[in-house]
């Protein structure tokens, strides 16, 4: 029987890890939030809701599921099932994955830091900096991060039949230019600045303003802006290679008919992503990214003030810039990325004062089931122990049944 695990770390390890966070290019001040609930003031994770949380979505079809809290310098982590199908290897806390959209808020933070030095504003139109790449010049910089352009997610073409149009890309190399005029060949959504419409389109478009600001792929400005000075060593940005670096978990595609074989969608170029979703990391590494952020460290207080000016979602959701916020059941609200990629799911969310920080992981996709399960783990992270309404651990009452999804992608 696959059984799941909790263990705690070392207080000297995680503190350690917090304390050498040295970002000398972008260092400033603790963003001042003053309504921010510090983590003292939140409930004891529930660990075994967690562990629930995780079975659950074992016993829902993922091969393996993991989370890892670190709250204030103490680590938990729980994994269940595998990494790999064929060996049976047991699923570690320390395997990487791919992360899929939380790449997102990586693509975000360079344009933030690059406004920061004074090299592109937020409210200039794209196309100041791209001639002619957009076809409205009024599209600005902060309706692309905030999912507001209207421009047409070209990913719902591309993945309306999961596997097949998997298989069609995953050795693809598309050029950001490339994916943008997929887009464009639909009509917008809306105008700029119009309503929140989620486009993977948006953060292409973010990978091009990089590229032309800097000079360097995102990768080079992933590395030398959050990788290095955090010392993420399990996060990477491979594109266009296929492989995951060092010890991972295998990604297992769920097919659109029922009995079909799962697909190992672990190898990829996810070239039909990149700047939008393309980054590989673990765990530690998510946790301290997003901790980081949210402390003020990898941006200033301004903009990161800037990033969580939120748009309406949906009841329970905003979206600032390349940045979620999540409104939990027991009132607390949090603040990071989902991702879905073929084969992994992902959620990593921080408290408000980012000291308490949950990733988690289930390794299937193309399952809503599975996906509004792990959704559980972000209340027992930070709701604590409460009452539970259902068998997955999933407070019903304030879960909504679907994540935030494009149109037509995820509503499986
Ligand atoms: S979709 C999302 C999530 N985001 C967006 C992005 C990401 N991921 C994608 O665009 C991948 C779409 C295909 C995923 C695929 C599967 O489940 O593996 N689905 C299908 O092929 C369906 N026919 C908004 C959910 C996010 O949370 O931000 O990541």
């Amino acid at each position: 029987m696959l059984t799941a695990t909790v263990r705690r770390g070392t207080a000297l390890g995680t503190a350690a890890l917090l304390s050498l966070l040295v970002t000398p290019a972008h260092a400033a001040p603790r963003a001042s939030d003053p309504t921010a609930a510090s983590a003292a003031a939140l409930p004891q994770p529930d660990l075994a809701g967690l562990r629930e949380v995780l079975r659950t979505a074992q016993r829902q079809g993922a091969p393996g599921a993991m989370a890892r809290i670190d709250d204030a310098g103490t680590a938990r982590w729980a994994t269940v099932g595998v990494a790999d199908r064929a060996t049976g290897r047991p699923l570690a806390d320390t395997d990487r994955f791919r992360v899929g959209s939380i790449t997102k808020t990586f693509s975000a933070v360079v344009l933030l830091q690059l406004a920061d030095e004074g090299r592109l504003r937020l409210d200039t139109p794209v196309n100041s900096y791209l001639p002619h790449l957009l076809p409205d010049d009024r599209i600005t910089v902060r309706h692309v991060l905030s999912h507001r352009s209207g421009l047409y997610d070209y990913t719902n073409d591309m993945f309306a039949a999961s596997v097949a149009g998997f298989e069609a890309v995953r050795t693809k190399v598309f050029t950001y230019r490339q994916l943008v005029a997929l887009s464009l060949r639909h009509p917008r959504t809306g105008g700029p600045g119009a309503a929140y419409s989620y486009s993977n389109t948006n953060f292409v478009v973010a990978g091009l303003l990089i590229e032309k600001l800097t000079g360097h792929s995102v990768g080079t400005e992933y590395q030398n802006r959050i990788i290095k000075p955090l010392k993420l060593d399990d996060t990477f940005y491979v594109h266009p290679g296929t492989r995951i670096p060092g010890r991972y978990t295998h990604g297992y595609l769920t097919p659109d008919r029922d009995g079909d074989p799962l697909v190992d969608s672990t190898e990829q170029t996810v070239s039909w992503a990149q700047s939008a979703g393309a980054v590989i990391s673990g765990t530690r590494d998510l946790n301290t990214f997003y901790s980081a952020l949210l402390r003020g460290r990898l941006t200033s207080a301004a903009r990161l003030t800037e990033m969580k000016r939120w748009v309406r979602v949906n009841s329970t959701q905003g979206y600032g810039l390349g940045l979620r916020r999540r409104d939990l059941s027991c009132g607390v609200s949090v603040y990071g990325h989902t991702g879905t990629v073929q084969g992994y799911y992902s959620y990593a969310f921080t408290s408000k004062d980012g000291r308490r920080t949950l990733t988690a992981l289930a390794t299937t996709s193309n399952n809503g089931t599975v996906l509004n399960t792990m959704l559980g783990t972000l209340e027992s992270a930070f709701c604590g122990v409460r009452e539970r309404t259902g068998p997955t651990g999933v407070r019903g009452a304030s879960v909504e049944r679907h994540e935030d999804v494009a149109p037509g992608i995820a509503l499986y």
